[in-house]
């Protein structure tokens, strides 16, 4: 499903600039069967019978010019999970951010629709102030070719070194997309270098969970598709007392008395 080799160079390549951008990483032979799961996703239909922990965006219910979100599809679907929780996804997460192994936090099928709206500067590390330690890596997987015009995936390179900033503002089609980052980097005194992620369908960018990053309009005629691993070390716990970012959706999975992040929530790739 995904063949990828890691070597130094790319490491080094990764700890300057902060992510990893790749031009082939899935198979192209499952695409087609990928992107035929969002539609019946958003719908509701769940081929396991289990609902996504997440789900932003409803057929009939919400607007059609946003960019629809479910988080932890694989739930809800096999081929979503082999996916996302792939090995290699594992591996090069442990690779390039020094640690033993590698689990899923939280998966992510993101929609952007022609016309599909702003998604905020953000990190992601900063939503997971529930785990110890807070720290992420991001494997982002495009379903459909990318360009600046269809909204595609911003870093700012070199971001991930600036620290981690508790999160602000809207994140869902925020008028200025860029306000938060601006505001940092003016207090901070900071240099916004952007990079757009341009991968033909099939391709991926790896970032680091301090990385500064958002997207645009979809000011194209077509579907921007991703499915996304969030991935923490294998040794992650849940903080004892921390409530911030997505906390009152995953704390549920906390037993009393134990910080160990359950397996079978949580798994681990690699
Ligand atoms: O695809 C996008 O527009 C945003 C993706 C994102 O924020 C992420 O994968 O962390």
């Amino acid at each position: 499903m995904i063949n990828f080799k890691l070597n130094n160079n790319l490491i080094d390549e990764f700890n300057e600039n902060g992510y990893l951008i790749l031009d082939k990483f899935i198979h192209s032979e499952y695409l087609d069967e990928l992107r035929n799961k969002f539609e019946p996703l958003f719908k509701g239909d769940f081929e396991t019978g289990i609902e996504p922990d997440e789900w932003n965006w409803k057929f009939n219910r919400d607007p059609m010019n946003v960019t629809r979100q479910i988080c932890n599809a694989w739930k809800s679907d096999n081929l979503i999970k082999q996916l996302v929780c792939h090995r290699i996804i594992g591996e090069i997460c442990s690779k390039l951010m020094n640690w033993s192994g590698a689990r899923l936090i939280q998966d992510n099928l993101l929609w952007k629709p022609p016309g599909g709206k702003t998604l905020s500067y953000h990190q992601d590390a900063a939503y997971d102030d529930w785990i110890i330690p807070q720290t992420m890596l991001t494997c982002w997987m495009s379903m459909d070719d990318t360009s600046i015009e269809k909204g595609t995936l911003e870093y700012v390179r070199g971001s991930h070194k600036w620290g981690l900033q508790p999160p602000k503002g809207k994140f869902h089609s925020p008028d200025d997309y860029k306000k938060e980052l601006n505001s940092f980097a003016k207090k901070n005194n900071k240099k916004i270098e952007i990079t757009y992620v341009k991968v033909p369908a099939g391709g991926a960018a790896f970032h680091h969970g301090y990385m500064w990053h958002g997207s645009g309009i979809n000011n194209s005629r077509e579907d921007r598709r991703a499915i996304v691993s969030h991935c923490v070390p294998s040794n992650a716990k849940f903080h004892p007392t921390n409530e911030g970012g997505t906390a009152k959706t995953y704390k549920k999975f906390k037993r009393e008395g134990s910080d160990f992040l359950d397996n079978k929530q949580f798994p681990i790739l690699f």
